[in-house]
């Protein structure tokens, strides 16, 4: 199995030896520079030369997105501005963005994560790397542009949208890997076939498809309407941007970068760390990072942990593809639903389109879940019976997976919003 760093084959005993030097000479820095983190660490009588082992990792306090809003825009920075090479934001649905800044070296390193997760799925130097993710604040365009770069790979930095155009670039130019949303993945299969583009005149062979959650159903789908091998990449502006994890040939789990990263997984509601294998909230501290380095980051991204060698021979262990937010996640009359799960169970139902949204409401103080989903071509034109039959099928598959009712509406063919970056799966129109 080719990788692009030895670092991801390190055997994990010397790979803990790193890792525990990164992160006292990070909790040395942070403390020295960051006035937020010395009175934090302060406030429970740290000092950082209580690091014995990783273990203590876990007596350290928690980094949640309020800290980096509370400090806007750059006040967790652990260099002076002087030093800051590059600003990116992540917009949330509320209040202000926030904001992260890289060193030139931490360029450098962002770049190396990102040429090994395009190796991780089978790139090259000789490929054609069709970066699809917008470029600008985002992390996802810059992100996988100077990955490309770094690998030796040709970069295409068409950003998102005007489908078509990427379409014609991409035939023209041979792009080899595609990297966007899962969802836009879809829209440019979909506008493929509108304009009657066959498959054999695209030399795809690769995606590297993230930011957002989607589902082995959804893979299924992309693989077999692009013909290419579709691989999750996760990542976050407030870690780095993409390039945290990867999955390999083996598609079982992302590989997180631990010689920059050290995950865990605690109970979203006690802050209680789990063990592998158990789900719940995914938690990240930078051990590799100049700029801003966070110290035990929590994302809202549900995952868990495996430990298991993997047989592509990287070592570094592997997150499970991410299955929600403790934040989207709706509760609809007491019960928990990710889009994750009506997606699941809406791909394996034939005559519906990969396309489909999630309205809840309150009528009469009582939530309602309505699932739209889009029925495919031939579908639409059936009888008035077997859409009715069809629409039966999904409101009893998505009721008994899920444990709640729910109200199913079929919609006709690209009526549902295509997306050109992350897909807005969930209308919430409830007052509460
Ligand atoms: O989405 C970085 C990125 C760009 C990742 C390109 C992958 C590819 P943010 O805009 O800060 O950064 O959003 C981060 O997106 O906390 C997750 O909730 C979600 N997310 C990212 N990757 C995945 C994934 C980029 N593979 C937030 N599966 C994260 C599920 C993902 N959710």
């Amino acid at each position: 199995m080719e990788y692009f760093n030895p670092m991801e084959c390190m055997e994990r005993e010397i790979l803990e030896d790193l890792q525990l030097e990164r992160l006292r000479s990070t909790v040395d820095r942070l403390y020295r520079d960051v006035p937020f983190y010395r009175r934090k660490l302060d406030d429970i009588g740290f000092k950082p030369g209580d690091i014995a082992s990783l273990d203590d990792l876990r007596r350290l306090p928690f980094t949640t997105k309020d800290d980096l809003r509370d400090n806007y825009p750059f006040g967790l920075f652990a260099v002076p501005m002087r030093d800051i090479v590059r600003i990116h934001a992540s917009s949330g649905t509320t209040g202000k963005p926030t904001v992260v800044g890289y060193t030139a070296a931490d360029i450098r390193t962002w770049a190396d994560l990102v040429a090994r997760t395009i190796v991780a799925a089978g790139g090259s130097p000789e490929d054609i790397v069709h970066v699809a993710y917008g470029y600008g604040l985002f992390t996802g365009g810059l992100g996988l542009h100077y990955g490309a770069e770094m690998l030796g790979a040709t970069a295409l930095p068409m950003s998102g949208g005007n489908t078509k155009r990427q379409i014609r670039m991409m035939v023209d130019f041979g792009s080899t890997i595609l990297c966007c949303t899962p969802s836009y993945a879809l829209n440019i299969a979909e506008v493929m076939r509108e304009m009657g583009v066959a498959r054999d005149e695209v030399r795809l062979k690769a995606g590297i498809l993230g930011a957002e959650p989607w589902s082995d159903e959804m893979r299924v789908q992309i693989e077999e309407e692009l013909r290419i091998s579709a691989h999750d990449i996760y990542g976050l502006s407030e870690v780095v941007g993409p390039g945290v994890s990867i999955e390999c040939g083996e598609k079982m789990g992302l590989h997180v970068f631990e010689d920059c990263f050290i995950p865990e997984i605690i109970d979203p509601d006690t802050g209680e760390v789990l063990p592998p294998g158990q789900e719940g909230e995914l938690v990240f501290t930078n051990i590799n990072k100049e700029g801003l380095s966070l110290l035990r980051y929590r994302t809202r991204d549900i995952s868990s942990l495996n430990v298991s060698p993997c047989p592509c021979g990287r070592t570094h262990v592997r997150m499970r593809r991410i299955a929600g937010r403790t934040d989207d996640m709706l509760i609809v009359r007491g019960v928990n639903v990710f889009p994750s799960q009506v997606e699941a169970v809406l791909m394996q139902i034939p005559g519906i389109a990969p396309h489909y949204q999630l309205v809840v409401d309150r009528v009469e103080s009582l939530d309602v879940l309505e699932v739209q989903v889009e029925v495919t071509p031939e579908v639409f034109s059936d009888e008035i019976r077997r859409l009715e039959e069809l629409e039966r099928r999904i409101r009893d598959e998505v009721q008994s997976y899920l444990g709640v009712s729910v109200k199913v509406r079929l919609m006709e063919p690209r009526s549902i919003q295509r997306s050109e970056g992350k897909a807005v799966r969930v209308i919430d129109r409830r007052k509460i």
